[in-house]
Parts: C-alpha cells; structure tokens; sequence
C-alpha cells in the first residue's frame, strides 16, 4: 500500500513514527488525549495499550466516566477532567496530540500545542496510521448532508453482497474500532469536516462529496476553510472520486485534487446520466460509469421503488435527494465491484436511522415529527419542504448561519415558530426581515444548578416546547422539529434531543 508523505500538515514531520501499524511499542513517547468521548476513549486505550504514557483531558467534569476509567486505569492512563485541565498544556512535554473532533483548530491547548512543535493529529489520521488488524478497503463520504444515511446505504450494499463491511467514523462507531476489528474486507467510513481538518495522509480507495453548503462556520472560521477541509477526502484516492454533478463545487474539488494515478472522477446526477455518471432513466438508477460500454449503453442498478423502501416513504416518488445518496453509495458499491443485483438488495434492506423525519405520534390529526438531524439550514430546508402546514420548532448552536432563506423559502407554510436556542438573535433577525408576522414563541433556555455549576437542561426546554407547539397545534398541522442547528448548546447530541421531543410528545399526549 503506497504511504503518502505528510507534508504541509503542522509539525507533521515530528508524528512520532513508531506510530505505524497496530502493534509496535510505543513506550517512552508522552501522548495527550484531547476529549473523552466517542473517540478519545478508543484512542486512550489504544495508544495506552501500546505502551505510550496517556494523559488525557476533558473540559467536562460532570459526566459518568466510571467505567471508561475504570478501563483506563489498566493501562495507567491518567484522566484530568475540569476546565483547568484544558486551558492550555499539561506541564510535562509532549510528543503528540490525538484531538477529538468536537475542539476547535483555534482552542488554546491546541494552539499552545502548534505553537511548541508538537504535532496534532485526529482519529482518521490515526486509524490511518496504524490500520493494520483487517486491510479492508476505505471507502469514504463526506458532504454537508445526507452521509449518514449514504454510508448506512453502501453498508447495506455492501452486506448484500457477501462482504465483510462495518459503517463507522463520524455515524458514531470510532473508525479506531473498525481497523482493529479482524476480517473486515470493507470499510463504509462518514468523515466529518472536522475529522477531515485533523487527517493529511489518508488515501481511500474511493471517496465521495456528496454536496456543500455553508455549515459549521464558527468551526471553521470561514466558508472556504470549511470547503477546503472537505475537498481534503478526494486526496491521493485510489479509484474513483465520486461527485455530484449538480453541485459544481464538488466537482472542482476532484480536478483540483491530486490523486493517485489512474483514479477516475464519476459523477451522479438524479438525471439521465452521461458516460462517467450514475443516474436515473424512467424509474431506474443506472450505472454509465463502472461498465466498459459505457459509451453505448447503461447498466441496471436498481429502481425507484428500491430507494423509496429505502428511505421510509415506500409507494411514493422517493425525494430527489434521498436519490442522490442512493446514487452516491452505489458508485462507491461500484468502485469495489458491487452488481447491481447487490445494490438493489442492499436498498431494499436498508431502513433510515433514528431522528431522521420520523413521525413520532399522530394525534387528532396532528402529525408531530422528530427530524433533530437536522443540524443547518441545508437539512431544515429538505424538512420544511415536506409539510404544510407547519409549527416549526428551531434553534440551537447557529454555528454562524445564515436563518433568512428558510423563511423567505418557507414562510407561508408556517403557522407558528418555536424557538429553542439558548441564543436565538439570528432566527428573531431573519424573522424580522422576512415574515414580520410570524407568530414566534420563545421558551426561555432553563438552567439547573448542578454541584454548583449551571447547566442547560434541555429536557426542559424541549417539553416546554412541546407544549406550546401543542396549545396551538389544530388538526392538518406537522409539528416538526428541525432545529436547523447544532444541539450541543443544551443537549449533549441531537440524538438526546430527539430522544427527549420524542419523550416529550408522548407524555403530553398521554397525559
Ligand atoms: N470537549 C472539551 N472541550 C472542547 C470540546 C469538547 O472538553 O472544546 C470534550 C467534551 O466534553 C467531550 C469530548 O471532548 O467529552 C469529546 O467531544 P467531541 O465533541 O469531540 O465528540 P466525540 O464524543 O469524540 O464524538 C465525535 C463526533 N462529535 C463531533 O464531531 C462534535 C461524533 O459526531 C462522532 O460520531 C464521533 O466522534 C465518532 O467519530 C457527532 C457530530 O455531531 C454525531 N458530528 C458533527 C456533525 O455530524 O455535524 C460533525
């Protein structure tokens, strides 16, 4: 397998080398651990299983770590928890960084980090590293929407043909896990821009942008920076860097990428596709791409009715972009010699994770929806078109959106807004610019005070919420919750915030 050598990454020449593979000694070298969550406890334990000296640090002391702890003790990694812990470095001298996805390039530990030369790396460049255990294909998504449900897709496709196949990265399985898991033939991997930004060395087998919108700004720091992270998963791929050709965007960053030779660029269009392309003819998605008489012909994949059962909404036209994270999977199904047989068995088996517009209880005729996926505008706007009329239940972390074309887009489907944010100034703006006369209803953010410290409890927010969704609610309406942000300014994922709406509309109904 062909190593690519880091070169414009921070301090990259410093990663320690002993690094490589998953099982040489790591003994002498200090390693900080940044986060102790879905990803730094499998970096911790493996790194301290290795024989490195693990710190690792959470800004976080109020969670139940005990039994990560109690694992991590084996290895004599030592746990520091409370923002005293993660203002800047630890004094003892450090030869690597593993950050979690969720901190920032501009933290100040990880600043401090840069600053004295030592190297910072995420999980994918660690996985990267030490993959190993299985040598399973990397096939790899990213996009501002629709990665969850296209890697649990190709999964599916995958599965339906025999292959050994695990999804992982950022649909919630560490991809550490998955290359330590023997036998594994394929990997279907979300990487998130954030897990892009930490990782320079990765050369998937093929990878795919599935769409760019404008999302974690505040991230980021700008639009292009958020772009230029993402484009980062098409480099050095190996076969086939797929794009979507009604994004141009995705596109320039394929010819802008520099990849293995021979990799091909095969794009996915929910149209009639033209030679290099998967798309869609009559009631078929079709493969003009992967077969040699692609120039005369297409290949059969799988219909219409196969994505619909796929995506929940069987006997109707599935929505255009559920096609599309059909096509997108398929070409990566493609890439590793999937037949459409496969594919079209792989759709079939597949059903939509949680939180994904799923209609939680239907009561007097009104339908109450819990779409929490729906973290940006982006995602809100595929919502918003799929009801009318609608009591909009929104806000969150803005991360720097702009709130003014889904009311302009949508403002005449809605009957009411509820507000859930903590900070809520950039909804209320583009309300005022937009619709005026919306009734808005703000639940104020409810604080508990916990050993001293307070905290947001979203539990309280979200029933609040559903109670004045319901004082309004009349028959014919959707409630619908799609914060159209990030959740983690109350919630600790949007999954307990669908949790806990789910919760909440059920004991309202029932009391
Ligand atoms: N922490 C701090 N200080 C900080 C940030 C975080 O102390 O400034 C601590 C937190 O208290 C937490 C720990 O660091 O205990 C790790 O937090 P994290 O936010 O980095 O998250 P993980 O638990 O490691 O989960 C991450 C992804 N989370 C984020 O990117 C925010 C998960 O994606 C992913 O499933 C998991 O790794 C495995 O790859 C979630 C997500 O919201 C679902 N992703 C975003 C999205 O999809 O839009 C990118």
């Amino acid at each position: 397998m062909a190593e690519n050598p880091v070169t414009d990454y921070p301090n990259a020449d410093a990663i320690p080398a002993a690094l490589m593979g998953p099982s040489s000694s790591l003994d002498g070298l200090r390693i900080l651990v940044t986060g102790l969550g879905v990803t730094g406890f499998p970096a911790a334990v493996h790194l301290g299983e290795r024989g490195a000296d693990v710190i690792v640090v959470d800004g976080d002391d109020q969670a139940d770590v005990s039994e990560k702890a109690q694992i991590l003790e084996v290895f004599d990694v030592d746990i520091r928890r409370g923002p005293e812990h993660v203002e800047t470095l630890p004094e003892e001298s450090l030869d690597l960084v593993v950050t979690s996805p969720g901190w920032r390039p501009d933290h100040p530990l990880l600043l401090a980090a840069m600053q004295a030369g030592v190297p910072v790396i995420g999980e994918v460049e660690l996985a990267w590293r030490i993959r190993g255990t299985n040598d399973a294909q990397w096939l790899t998504i990213t996009g501002t929407n629709g990665k969850t449900t296209t890697t649990t897709m190709l999964e599916s496709m995958l599965l339906a043909h025999g292959l050994k196949a695990k999804a992982c990265g950022n649909i919630g399985a560490p991809l550490l896990e998955a290359v330590l898991e023997p036998g594994l033939e394929v990997l279907a991997i979300e990487l998130s821009s954030f897990q892009l930004h930490w990782q320079d060395s990765l050369s998937a087998d093929a990878s795919a942008v599935l769409n760019i919108a404008p999302d974690h700004l505040d991230w980021h720091g700008s639009a292009d920076a958020y772009e230029a992270d993402k484009a980062k998963i098409y480099h050095q791929t190996k076969t086939a860097c797929v794009y979507n050709a009604a994004d141009e965007v995705t596109l320039r960053m394929v010819e802008d990428a520099d990849v293995v030779d021979g990799a091909k660029a095969i794009g996915f269009t929910t149209g009639i596709p033209r030679p290099g392309e998967l798309g869609v003819v009559e009631d078929l998605l079709v493969d003009r791409a992967f077969i040699p008489q692609r120039y005369s012909s297409a290949a059969e994949l799988a219909s219409l009715d196969d994505v619909a059962t796929a995506t929940g909404v069987a006997g109707q036209r599935p929505a255009d972009h559920q096609i599309s994270n059909a096509l997108a999977a398929a070409a990566l199904a493609r890439s590793v010699g999937v037949p459409g047989p496969a594919i079209a068995e792989g759709l079939k088996n597949h059903s939509l994770g949680a939180h994904r517009m799923v209609t939680v209880a239907e009561r007097d005729g009104i339908r109450w929806v819990d779409d929490s996926k729906a973290t940006n505008t982006h995602a809100a706007n595929a919502s918003l078109n799929s009801f009318d009329p609608i009591i909009w239940i929104a806000g969150g972390l803005p991360k720097g959106a702009d709130f003014t074309p889904l009311f302009s887009d949508h403002g005449h489907r809605l009957r009411a807004l509820v507000l859930i944010g903590a900070d809520d100034t950039a909804f209320r703006e583009a309300v005022a610019a937009t619709v005026p006369d919306l009734d808005v209803i703000r639940i104020e953010p409810a604080l508990a005070v916990d050993s001293g410290v307070p905290r947001r409890r979203g539990e309280a927010v979200v029933a609040a919420a559903v109670d004045a969704a319901a004082s309004i609610a009349v028959s014919g309406d959707t409630v619908l919750l799609a914060p159209a942000a990030a959740s983690m300014d109350q919630f600790l994922n949007y999954n307990t915030r669908g949790e806990l709406f789910t919760q909440a509309v059920h004991s309202h109904l029932e009391s």
